[in-house]
């Protein structure tokens, strides 16, 4: 097996009150773990492809000699444990603010208000499941968009640099349907700005 499930730097009740530990817990350990096992099956089938780095494999998904079917497995499978990978660590219980990526921030969009006004806009209107991004995009300009499914900015040749899971497994068992409110408590558990 190629790839395991990264321990979290945190308990799953550290991101409490704002994300559960029992949602925490079955994302973490069921929902992640079930991305790895598929991606592994599929890199199992092409050992050609299992030494490359994920993020690799992403930006030239388009032109690996794999079949379509396997193309599509890695694009959800390898995505939802980049994604998730990434996730699990721009969050934690105490900020650790990068002042650097505040300075950008501020510089691109206006105010840090104003981004974060655009990112919960994005973050609300995708529809269905997704994910919202704050990417490096390949001239290292940012921008705000969001994916569906679990496709990975990699694809696209973006670098994440913020990513949340609107998914409904990510909030559901606190927020039901309301997840602009998952979303305007999740500002409190990034850890970045
Ligand atoms: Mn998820």
């Amino acid at each position: 097996m190629k790839y395991t499930l990264p321990s979290l730097s945190y308990g799953y009740d550290a991101l409490e009150p704002y994300i559960d530990a029992k949602t925490m817990e079955i994302h973490h350990s069921k929902h992640h773990q079930a991305y790895i096992d598929k991606l592994n099956l599929v890199l199992e089938k092409n050992p050609t492809i299992a030494d490359k780095p994920l993020e690799e494999l992403m930006k030239n998904l388009a032109s690996l000699s794999i079949d379509e079917k396997d193309k599509t497995m890695l694009r959800n499978h390898g995505g939802g444990h980049l994604n998730h990978s990434f996730f699990w660590k721009i969050m934690g219980k105490e900020k650790k603010v990068n002042k650097e990526l505040v300075e950008r921030i501020t510089k691109k969009f206006g105010s840090m208000e104003e981004f974060k006004k655009i990112f919960t806009e994005t973050a609300v209107g995708r529809f269905g499941s997704g994910w919202a991004w704050l990417v490096e995009d390949e001239k290292k300009e940012l921008k705000v968009y969001s994916t569906a499914n679990q496709d990975s900015p990699y694809l696209s040749g973006h670098t994440p640099i913020i990513g949340l899971d609107v998914w409904e497994h990510a909030y559901y068992l606190k927020y039901q349907n309301k997840r602009p409110d998952y979303i305007q408590n999740w500002w409190n558990v990034l850890t970045l700005i």
